[in-house]
């Protein structure tokens, strides 16, 4: 696991708890006085109850899934979902090996970005090997290569009022373009990756070349593969049907699923 760790630290606090909780502490022990009052001490150590309450919840965000040796590595990485996006724009991008494929980074940044397939190939990049989980009942472990999410962010500037990341894809399903999103904790998790590898090999179509994302924590309908534009925006309003993602849209399926 490659760098990462103060920019991250940064996004991070803004991201939730962590800035509130750090910022009460100097107030508490600034008033030793008051806090002898039973009631007071009481009250304290509740708010302190909380303040451990939410470092853990926060911790177990961060946590990282379970990875895996070459060995695990199943046979086949089955393909779910869209297998090869229609229409003669991808086919073109197929014929030219993605050579003219650009991913936008958008909405809440200050340095909006038009990445290609060797920008993001000449990012530092991580290895990752995960199982993935799709609600419909099967798993499979894969091996994923690319940059941090979180890299990409950085280098677009993101705003703090930046709280989702949307993913939106060059597949249709019915007539809409499929779609994701995430809060800020997922996308600066370290194995928050954008993979162009599968495997050691380059991304197979069928598994969304030339990019997909790979959220470790989270059900396998939340890996949008196909991807064309990464967004910054302060509220999932206004986007779909406002429910964060093309099934959260349509079916029940849960915005967050974390695993
Ligand atoms: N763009 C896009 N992303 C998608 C899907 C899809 O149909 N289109 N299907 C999702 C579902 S339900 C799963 S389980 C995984 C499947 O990834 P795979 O095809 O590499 O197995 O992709 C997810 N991301
Ligand atoms: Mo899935």
């Amino acid at each position: 696991m490659s760098g990462l760790i103060l920019p991250r630290r940064q996004l991070l606090a803004r991201a939730g708890g962590l800035v509130a909780a750090a910022g009460a502490l100097p107030i508490l022990s600034g008033c030793d006085a008051i806090s002898q009052a039973p009631a007071v001490r009481k009250i304290l150590s509740m708010g302190e109850e909380m303040n451990r309450a939410s470092q853990r919840a926060l911790m177990d965000r961060d946590a990282l899934a379970r990875e895996f040796t070459a060995a695990d590595l199943s046979p086949i990485f089955r393909s779910n979902g869209t297998k090869l996006p229609a229409g003669d724009a991808y086919a073109a991008h197929v014929a030219t090996a993605f050579a003219n494929w650009r991913v936008a980074v958008t909405g809440l940044v200050a340095q909006p970005l038009s990445l290609s397939m060797a920008d993001i190939r000449a990012m530092p990049q991580r290895t990752q090997i995960t199982r993935h989980d799709c609600v419909e009942g099967w798993s499979a472990i894969g091996g994923w290569t690319g940059p941090q999410l979180g890299r990409i962010l950085e280098a677009a500037k993101v705003k703090d009022s930046a709280r989702y990341i949307v993913f939106r894809c060059a597949d249709r399903i019915g007539d809409a373009l499929y779609y994701e999103s995430c809060d800020m904790i997922d996308a600066l998790h370290p194995q928050t990756i954008l993979a162009w590898a599968l495997n050691n090999q380059l991304l197979p179509i069928a598994n969304g070349a030339p990019l997909r994302l790979r959220i470790e924590r989270q059900l396998g309908y939340k890996h949008a593969k196909y991807l064309t534009g990464i967004e910054a925006v302060a509220s999932l309003d206004g986007i779909g049907a406002g429910k964060g993602g093309f099934w959260e849209d349509r079916i029940d399926y849960e915005w967050y699923a974390g695993i």
